[in-house]
């Protein structure tokens, strides 16, 4: 084997013997670069004779073509197997079946809460809505909570922060919905006057509510369903009627007795609990706590901006939560948050 088929074949074995581009590219310089063996052999020429020059110069460009062909041949196949090798790493496998798109569903609360809504829109109620951080005024003071009621202090209350990481004492999660019942009034009064002329309130206000408590029945944050009716003759008696047969339309039985005890909050006077008693069913016979009640506060009133002299109003408040655990016969409310499809998935 003469020089130039040594190189040429130490060329080829090189270039087979790199797998990486770039090392490829180095190995090609060391033949074909400004100073590679190839380049030097060409520079040499002008050393020769016309004669020499002529055959010399043809065996070396000979020797040029199949260096340049080894490596065009090497680079088409390293980019061939880059290729191959990205392919498989990202195959797909078409054939498999799809994972399925499983559906979702209402959790329990929600169902309970779409029903109250439903059922209480059948009998003429709107239903509102109103902010979850909500001013220490709606929520206390507009509600007829005096300063000093331990509902106000930390330990029954979340109150926000400032930036400073201070505690302020203006804004709080609301621990109730009758927030919504002050902001509705207002608005009612602000759209329509305070005159005689003005409609009756009727709504409910179902939504999330925040208190420091937690254990195997209370959960800090839980929800909660008020009602408020206000208008020139509502009375207790109006109050009765509704909650009773609301409570037979949720049940689906009239096999229930309602009951309401003396009770005292500080925004309804006269105010009670509402309990319920099932005739039959695995309940039957024992006394619930399920709501409290009350005629509305004249000072709850005024601060709705509503003359308790001429208008009066009843207003309830309930858990869905404890109705839906009712309705079901759940016993520990933990199974409401704790997001187990196990659970949820019994209910759609
Ligand atoms: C209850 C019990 C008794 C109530 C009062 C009001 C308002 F805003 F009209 F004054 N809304 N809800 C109320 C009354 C809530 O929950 C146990």
């Amino acid at each position: 084997m003469n020089n130039l088929e040594q190189l040429v074949a130490d060329a080829a074995a090189e270039f087979a013997s790199v797998t990486e581009p770039a090392k490829l590219e180095e190995a090609k310089a060391r033949y074909l670069g400004k100073s590679g063996s190839l380049t030097e052999l060409l520079k040499g020429l002008g050393k020769l004779s016309p004669e020499e020059r002529k055959s010399a110069g043809a065996a070396i460009n000979a020797a040029k073509e199949q260096v340049e062909s080894a490596l065009n041949a090497r680079r088409e196949a390293l980019r061939e197997a880059a290729l191959q090798a990205q392919l498989a790493a990202e195959a797909l496998d078409v054939t498999l079946p799809g994972r399925g798109q499983p559906t979702g569903g209402l959790h329990p609360v929600m169902r309970s809460l779409e029903r109250v809504e439903q059922l209480f829109r059948s009998i003429g109620f709107e239903v509102a809505d109103g902010p979850e951080i909500e001013s220490d005024w709606h929520n206390f003071t507009a509600l007829n909570t005096p300063d000093n009621h331990p509902a106000r202090s930390m330990h029954d209350t979340f109150y926000l922060l400032d930036e400073a990481g201070k505690v302020r004492e203006d804004v709080l999660l609301r621990t109730h919905t009758s927030p919504v019942q002050v902001r509705y009034m207002q608005a009612h009064v602000a759209k329509y006057g305070h005159l005689e002329s003005m409609p009756e309130i009727r709504i409910i206000a179902p939504g999330r509510v925040y208190r420091v408590d937690s254990d195997a029945t209370h959960s800090p944050m839980f929800h909660q369903v008020e009602g408020l009716w206000v208008g020139q003759e509502v009375s207790f008696a109006d109050l009765k009627g509704v909650v009773a047969d609301f409570l037979k339309n949720f049940f689906e039985t009239d096999d229930l007795t309602v009951r309401f005890r003396p009770s005292f909050f500080p925004f309804t006077e006269p105010s009670a609990e509402i309990d319920v008693a099932f005739m039959s069913g695995p309940l039957k016979g024992r006394w619930l706590e399920i709501a409290g009640c009350g005629v509305v506060h004249p000072n709850v009133l005024r601060f709705g901006g509503i003359d308790p002299e001429k208008y009066t109003g009843f207003a309830f408040g309930m858990g869905p939560d404890r109705l839906t655990m009712l309705r079901y016969g759940i016993n520990d409310l933990r199974l409401f948050f704790e997001g187990d499809l196990r659970f949820l998935s019994q209910f759609n």
